[in-house]
């Protein structure tokens, strides 16, 4: 449960009602398009935030947003703009990360991308890593563009099979290292606390062509990093398959 929900629409201004502290969730929604809604938050100099912006909320989530955190500025009595992010968490989703020059009241901007309107959840932490409990952790997993799930209904519980690629395939592939598995294995086992999601392992510490989730290592220069730069060294690739009654 978000610590601040949006029950009357935020402004897009700094008479905002609603306030953020770090460390907290707020929940809201983008009702019409061009909308956005203003939270203000408080920072200390020299300190590190990171403030993300997710849709969130099922079949009416956000499905790409944008954030940006504002100034008031004193010339002009509006808000200048000091970090903006589109889709740097990956599925349309926002992240800024922020070190406050001064000790002063900011402003964080939830938007939808464009056009775009629905539900999301707004969150502001310390530190450099986002801190994703689990309500962040499961609509990080919810595929917001098209409201794909691993299971028939949405909540139960599913099982799913995954193993590291035998056969490779495209540009710079290699195998999974140990240390990869292992960190593989790490990663999987946090999913299923959070989403009740079981990944069974085909042959954990070897390699297979069968399994749902398969996989490898590419290092293609010419393909994208999803994290912001042009190009990118490394990348590991996920081949999903979809046997019934799994949808992907
Ligand atoms: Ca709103
Ligand atoms: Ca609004
Ligand atoms: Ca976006």
């Amino acid at each position: 449960m978000a610590n601040v929900i949006e029950t009357t629409d935020a402004p897009a201004s700094i008479t905002t009602p609603y306030t953020l502290l770090v460390g907290q969730t707020a929940a809201g929604a983008i009702g019409v398009a061009f909308n956005s809604d203003f939270y203000r938050i408080d920072l200390t100099a020299g300190h590190q935030y990171v403030f993300a912006l997710l849709g969130a909320g099922g079949s009416a989530s956000l499905p790409d947003s944008l954030l940006t955190l504002e100034k008031l500025d004193g010339a002009s009595g509006g808000t200048l703009t000091v970090a903006s992010n589109d889709d740097s968490l990956g599925d349309g989703n926002s992240v800024i990360r922020f070190t406050a020059p001064e000790t002063a009241t900011y402003y964080l901007n939830a938007q939808g991308y464009w056009d775009f309107v629905g539900t999301y959840l707004l969150a502001a932490n310390e530190g450099t890593r986002l801190n994703v409990g689990a309500e962040l952790a499961r609509n990080l997993l919810d595929n917001n563009d098209t409201g794909a799930q691993w299971t028939t209904n949405e909540g139960t519980s599913g099982n799913v099979t995954i193993g590291f690629r035998k056969t490779l395939a495209g540009v710079g592939a290699t195998q999974f290292t140990d240390a990869q598995k292992a960190a593989t294995q790490q990663i999987t086992a946090m999913i299923s606390e959070v989403c009740g999601l079981t990944f069974t392992y085909v042959d954990p510490t070897g390699f297979t062509d069968s399994a749902t989730i398969l996989l490898q290592n590419i290092n293609d220069p010419f393909f994208p990093d999803r994290m912001g730069s042009s190009f990118s060294a490394r990348r590991c690739f996920m081949w999903v398959a979809c046997p019934a009654p799994l949808r992907r």
